[in-house]
């Protein structure tokens, strides 16, 4: 009996730490492309899905451009970079998205935010459902709208593995005690 419940137990740790690393996403901005004057910034966000406790990863070549949080959705479309709450520029900033609601990001190089090098997200609750990018958005491409939808398939999927086994680990309480 002992034994079932150290195998239990560790199922569950096993559970605990496959969860936790699925549900904590990384978007790299821009995905591929990075964060560029190139990039379409509107495209690539349509078809990801952030949550609380994801973080945005910003990649670019430092001096080139810099990544500035705007404070409101009027700064973001007049790309009014003076009344920035953050300032980055380190070239691989990582932000993390500690609370759900609209974030809005620009790059602070003169002249970029106006030709499009600037970021509004939604950031949804951890556990809401994924955005369905494939039919909300069908002139995305099939490749970038279908990887943050399975990945957050997976994570549910995961989630009610570690409810089988807690439920597990109850039932081996019992069987212990
Ligand atoms: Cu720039």
């Amino acid at each position: 009996m002992q034994g079932t419940y150290r195998f239990f137990f560790s199922l569950v740790l096993v559970g605990l730490i496959s969860t936790r690393g699925a549900t904590a996403a990384q978007h790299v901005v821009g995905g591929s492309q990075g964060w560029d004057e190139s990039t379409d910034f509107a495209s690539w966000a349509s078809g990801q899905t952030f949550r609380v406790g994801d973080q945005l990863v910003f990649k670019y070549t430092p001096g080139l451009h810099s990544v500035v949080e705007l404070g409101s959705e009027s700064a973001y479309k007049n790309c009014d970079v003076s009344s920035a709450l953050n300032s980055l520029n380190g070239g691989n900033d990582a932000v993390k998205l500690n609370k759900a609601g609209d974030r809005y990001f620009a790059c602070g190089t003169a002249g970029h935010c106006g030709s499009g090098m600037k970021l509004k997200i939604t950031t949804v609750a951890a556990n809401a459902p994924s955005t369905p990018a494939s039919s909300s958005s069908p002139s995305s491409s099939g490749s970038s709208s279908t990887s943050p939808t399975s990945a957050g398939q997976e994570s549910r999927s995961l989630g009610s593995l570690l409810v089988l086994m807690a439920a597990s680990l109850v039932i081996s309480l019992v069987l212990v005690f």
